[in-house]
């Protein structure tokens, strides 16, 4: 365990861990992004210094890692030249050696071994042991069923790695809770609109806007650092940000206005916007004119869409709706009503973010300075490889029938088809789980155990003993961001650029890479001929002379950058075809409308709170990215006791009292495992609670007789999964929304009896 202390850490971080309480001002946020002193120098002799890319969370800011001469990484800070990070990572960033040298990590290959009582029972193994039994499980799957019935769900930069092993072998039945559970009705959303999705990071201008509208988005709390350092300068410059949400956010107490909506009623509020930046001709008339399709149809549709019939919906104010659109349309072109990540909540979701589309289409705030810029990328020339043979069946099969704008797998489907109940043609009967725990990932909780338990064999490549592991039949420890090399960012941006994660140090313990395990299971599997290369830096090297640079450069600098081919922005008046079957941004979808859904979007009532229940809202915490931060030392740190926010009329009506302990009954009887401290407060809606989602992990499993488990993490906090009984599949793509789902509280503890007894 390195000797990094506390404050050592804190130090890195730039300011104190005030900065990181549950509900931060967000200029302390800030201040631990912009400290004064950037990264101080821990180390008299600086000896080596490695290229990295960020894998705390999926911003991917580059860096570099210190290493001393015995291999022992003291610190990362950010690559100036990366314009993900700006030369600074934010504080979660920083704690990433924590994952490095967690000692509860996955240290060497694990073996199930079979009828212990129903106890995740396990025996180390050497590679070669796991190897022989992975071949035989996934030939056993072939031959029962066919390769597609063995499915792949992946998340993270090794992601890619296994879908080459998987597409090599003649499966295409993958898929990430990275899109369903994620952002895939927002990609599809902007899709229909103007041919094109956001990707990450998102294309927004916020550097250059006047005006930011964020629903349901906390920037500050969801921490994308490049996004973070940009709307902390907007505060600054003094810009409008108007923050609709139903907590009182870290953003909302930084906005211009906050607008308390009532959960599951944000397309009210957009439709309702529209209706009266069009109907008071605060619109970008010139721009609606050249480049929109169906601006005439938009504008009936809204009109039933008024801020009096919205006020009665979203119990926001008709006045602030006003002033809002007003504020909103005032500031158009530079202006930008924000797309958020995570859109999956009430199943309408597809229509909600394109009424955003559609609203900053209006605006003229795509492809506008202040608005959208056009991003670019580095086309970086793919490995040559004979043709993937071609599965009978895929993730196409069992998502796109149903779903139009399905573009990538849903995890639900690939759930649906792993039931015990399902008798159809396309079973799923085997899993590759690499990187994502789907017991928190891909609720309900209870299916996915289901599922799990449905399978005939199972494979976790993991660095935690998280909970997916009980699951597995082998489990492969594979080795940290900070040990791995990978594939080379090229994410798209203001100027195209590309960068480099170079191992800093060998891996710990029997780690290994994500490509040396996807390989060695290639050959195994007589798959050579996908493989003609023995290590990986071959493949990049390769891909970075066709682009005129080498490994030596990138190791050298780390991010290099690309001169852009085409403009950043819309010249006025010049010529612009969208991908999208008119040509022009589609405000009125053609392809919805010959799919069946509706070409513009409608609002949908979800249902009232039940009496006596609460809605359960969950959301990320500044220094924690999901369940895979939550046991790093450093950051457990900084944050380890997550709370429940609870209204203080909700409070009364339970009896309860800030920073007791509850427990949360949802409206199936499910009882939460672990109980939770509230933190009574006006800055959560009455109707609804707010859960820190990650916590409430309960993976343990026995290896050679000893628990292995995450410890700081262990039984700590509420699982939003295990609440969750229902999602609401959003119809264009499968999304699954998942917050349609109501609690109530406890105030004794449920499981007393049974610890009793
Ligand atoms: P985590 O729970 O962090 O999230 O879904 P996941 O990525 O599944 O699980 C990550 C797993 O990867 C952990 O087991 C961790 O130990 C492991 N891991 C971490 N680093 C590495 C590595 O380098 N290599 C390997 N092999 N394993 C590693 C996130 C997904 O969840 C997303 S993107 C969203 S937006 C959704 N959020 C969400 C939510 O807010 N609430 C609920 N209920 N469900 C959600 N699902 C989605
Ligand atoms: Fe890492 Fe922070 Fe950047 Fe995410 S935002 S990649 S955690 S430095």
């Amino acid at each position: 365990m390195s000797k990094l202390s506390r404050r050592d850490f804190i130090k890195i971080s730039g300011t104190a861990t005030a900065g990181l309480a549950m509900t931060p001002p967000l200029t302390s946020i800030m201040g631990a992004i912009f400290g004064e002193e950037k990264t101080p120098h821990l180390l008299e002799n600086e000896a080596i210094k490695t290229p990295t890319v960020c894998e705390v969370c999926f911003w991917n800011c580059a860096g570099w890692t210190y290493t001393d001469k015995e291999g022992k990484i003291h610190k990362i800070i950010g690559n100036d030249s990366d314009p993900h990070s700006n030369g600074r990572l934010c504080p979660r960033g920083t704690g990433g050696l924590g994952m490095y040298y967690d000692e509860d990590r996955l240290k060497k290959p694990l073996i199930r071994v079979k009828g212990k009582d129903g106890k995740q029972e396990f025996k180390e193994a050497t590679w070669e042991e796991a190897f022989d039994v992975i071949i035989k499980g996934m030939k056993d799957i072939e031959k029962n069923y066919g390769k597609e019935s063995m499915a792949l769900l992946f998340h993270g930069k090794t992601g890619p790695h296994f879908e080459h092993l998987f597409k090599a072998w003649g499966s295409d039945t993958m898929g990430e809770p990275a899109g369903a559970q994620c952002l895939i009705t927002r990609e599809a959303g902007f899709i229909a609109t103007y041919g094109a999705g956001l990707a990450s990071p998102e294309p927004t201008d916020v550097r250059n806007t006047d005006c930011l509208v964020l629903i349901g988005n906390h920037i500050g709390e969801n921490m994308h650092n490049g996004h973070v350092q940009e709307v902390s300068q907007l505060i600054d410059r003094g810009g409008t940000i108007i923050t609709v949400d139903p907590r009182f956010s870290t953003m909302a107490a930084h906005s211009t206005k906050w607008l308390p909506i009532k959960p599951s009623t944000d397309l009210a509020l957009l439709l309702a916007w529209m209706n009266v930046i069009i109907n008071e001709g605060l619109y970008d008339k010139d721009y609606v004119a050249q480049y929109t399709y169906g601006f005439d149809l938009l504008k009936d549709h809204v009109q039933k869409y008024t801020p009096e019939w919205a006020a009665s919906i979203t119990t926001i104010p008709a006045g602030d709706i006003y002033e809002t659109a007003r504020m909103i349309g005032g500031a158009s072109p530079r202006v930008i009503i924000h797309p958020g990540r995570h859109t999956a909540w009430y199943g309408d979701d597809t229509q909600r973010t394109r009424a955003i589309a559609i609203l900053n289409a209006i605006l003229g705030s795509w492809g506008r300075e202040g608005g959208f810029y056009f991003p670019e990328k580095v086309k970086l020339p793919k490995e040559a490889h004979p043709p993937f043979p071609k599965p009978k069946w895929s993730w196409k099969t069992i998502s796109r029938d149903k779903h139009k704008l399905a573009i990538m797998g849903i995890t639900n489907e690939i759930i649906d088809h792993a039931l015990p109940e399902y008798k159809g043609p396309y079973k799923v009967k085997g899993m590759f789980i690499t990187a994502t725990n789907p017991i928190q990932s891909i609720p309900p909780e209870d299916k996915v155990k289901r599922a799990l338990q449905n399978q005939d064999f199972i494979v976790v490549v993991d660095t935690m003993p998280s909970e997916i592991t009980g699951y597995a039949d082998v489990v492969l420890p594979e080795a940290t961001y900070l040990e791995r090399l990978d594939h080379l960012r090229t994410a798209h941006h203001r100027q195209p650029n590309i960068a480099l994660r170079y191992p800093a140090v060998n891996p710990k313990w029997e780690t290994k890479p994500g490509w040396w395990i996807a390989r060695e299971i290639g050959i195994r599997l007589g798959l050579k001929d996908f493989y003609e290369w023995e290590d990986f830096e071959e493949v990049l090297d390769w891909q970075l002379k066709q682009v005129g640079s080498s490994m030596e450069e990138m190791k050298r600098v780390g991010v290099k950058h690309f001169p852009r081919k085409t403009p950043m922005y819309l010249k006025d008046g010049e010529e612009y075809w969208f991908n999208t079957n008119t040509g022009k941004i589609e405000l009125y979808s053609t392809d919805f409308a010959e799919w069946g859904y509706d070409p513009m979007p409608v609002y949908k009532d979800h249902g009232e709170v039940p009496t006596g229940f609460l809605r359960l809202i969950y959301g990320r915490l500044p220094m924690h990215t999901f369940g895979r931060t939550l046991n790093n030392p450093y950051l457990w740190e900084l944050k380890n006791e997550p709370v429940l926010w609870l209204h203080p009329k909700a409070a009364k009506y339970y009896q309860v009292e800030n920073g007791q302990e509850v427990w949360l009954k949802n409206l199936k009887g499910k009882v939460s495992s672990f109980g939770i401290k509230v933190r009574v407060t006006e800055r959560i809606r009455h109707d609804s609670v707010f859960l820190p989602h990650g916590f409430g992990n309960k993976g343990r499993i026995f290896v050679n007789g000893k628990t292995e488990e995450m410890s700081r993490t262990y039984g700590r906090g509420i699982s939003d999964s295990e609440m969750v009984y229902k999602i609401e599949k959003d119809p264009v793509t499968g999304g699954t929304g998942l917050r349609n789902n109501f609690v109530t509280i406890l105030t004794e503890n449920p499981h007393k009896k049974e610890a009793l007894s």
